[in-house]
């Protein structure tokens, strides 16, 4: 495992998870492991960091430094900040690469931030783009692209804000953005149901693209659909993360203690992480990586093409009969 630091462990398949899951993954055969770039999104303190340790199962990332009281007015600029992990999921190798934004929404400019997000996502497509138009293929081309976008949401139990459907507004034609509810043990489940009820009639109000699981009838069978549908009712999906690992029955088990007692983080029951977790690195991996080759790269590209006049998908279908389809860079 190699964390921002460059140190190396040795990859090591998940102990915590529950998963034996339908919809496991098709991509195997990948001998070097399959490259899956994902990016966490949201305010201060929603527990991105112990997330990303959460999903690694490892000290990936150290929480943020308190400031001191003399400089906590000063807001700090939005910044991307960087962690390769190579993960094993169900026998596959997985070389997830994170990108957080730390100093987003914490008072600077959101506009700046939206601008910044959007920028870099961009960014990578362009270097794909440059890429297929080489001559010469550089093999050591590294395919950053973001793959999913997971945008925390405060758990406030009330509704979303503005800045979260701007965000999501803005970023859901480039790539594909995964709303879920940070810390959301601060919720009861009669809160939490309404609030992901409120969300999700916003997100539909609002037109917010998100990330919407398949729902091909003809392709997928049975077993497929009904998963598809019941991740489109979890939505968004409730995460609580920790680091705290006690021993229940000889079996490890990640939780965060309280007075009361304790909520398992891995337990379907207590939050929806371990459900997407294996969303992200297992069942839906293909998915997500295709959807940014075929759908929201196409999109972007086209765009570029056409001199930057907005693209839809009709004008990309007409890109591709004029035969304007690049050489693929292999994703
Ligand atoms: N109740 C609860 N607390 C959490 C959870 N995840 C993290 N925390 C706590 O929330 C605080 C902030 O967590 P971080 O993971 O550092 O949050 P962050 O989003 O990375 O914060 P910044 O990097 O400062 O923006 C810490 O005290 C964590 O222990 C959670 O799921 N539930
Ligand atoms: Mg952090």
């Amino acid at each position: 495992m190699k964390d921002g630091s460059g140190e190396e462990s040795n990859v090591a398949p998940s102990v915590h998870s529950y998963s034996s899951r339908p919809g496991s993954h098709r991509y195997k055969n990948a001998k070097k492991g399959l490259p899956f770039n994902l990016m966490l999104v949201g305010e201060p303190g929603l527990g991105r960091t112990t997330f990303l340790n959460t999903l690694c199962e490892s000290t990936v990332a150290q929480p943020a430094e308190i400031p001191n009281p003399e400089q906590a007015h000063i807001a700090e600029p939005m910044r991307f900040k960087h962690y390769a992990v190579d993960m094993e999921e169900d026998g596959m190798k997985i070389m997830l690469n994170i990108v957080d934004t730390p100093g987003f929404g914490n008072g600077t400019d959101s506009e700046t931030c939206f601008n910044q997000i959007q920028e870099y996502i961009e960014a990578q497509y362009d270097e794909v783009l440059a890429e297929e138009n080489r001559i010469k293929r550089n093999t050591k081309f590294r395919d950053a692209r973001v793959h999913a976008v997971l945008y925390f949401i405060n758990p406030t139990g009330h509704s979303l804000r503005e800045i979260d459907i701007e965000l999501m507004k803005r970023l859901g034609n480039r790539t594909n953005v995964i709303p879920i509810i940070g810390r959301s043990d601060s919720l009861t489940p009669r809160e939490l149901v309404l609030f992901k009820q409120r969300i999700m009639n916003d997100i539909s109000f609002f037109n917010v693209p998100i990330y919407d699981f398949p729902n091909n009838e003809e392709d997928e069978d049975d077993e497929t659909a009904e998963e598809n549908a019941e991740l489109r009712m979890m939505m968004p999906f409730a995460t609580v993360g920790c680091e705290e690992v006690i021993n229940q029955d000889g079996r490890p088990v990640r939780v965060r203690t309280y007075p009361w007692g304790v909520v398992q983080v891995d337990n379907d029951e207590h939050s929806d992480f371990d459900r997407l977790r294996y969303v992200l690195l297992n069942s839906h991996i293909g998915d997500l990586r295709e959807r940014t080759q075929s759908t929201l790269y196409e999109l972007y590209r086209t765009e570029k093409l056409s001199n930057g006049t907005a693209a839809t998908p009709e004008v990309t279908q007409g890109a591709v009969a004029l035969g304007m389809q690049p050489r693929s860079v292999a994703v």
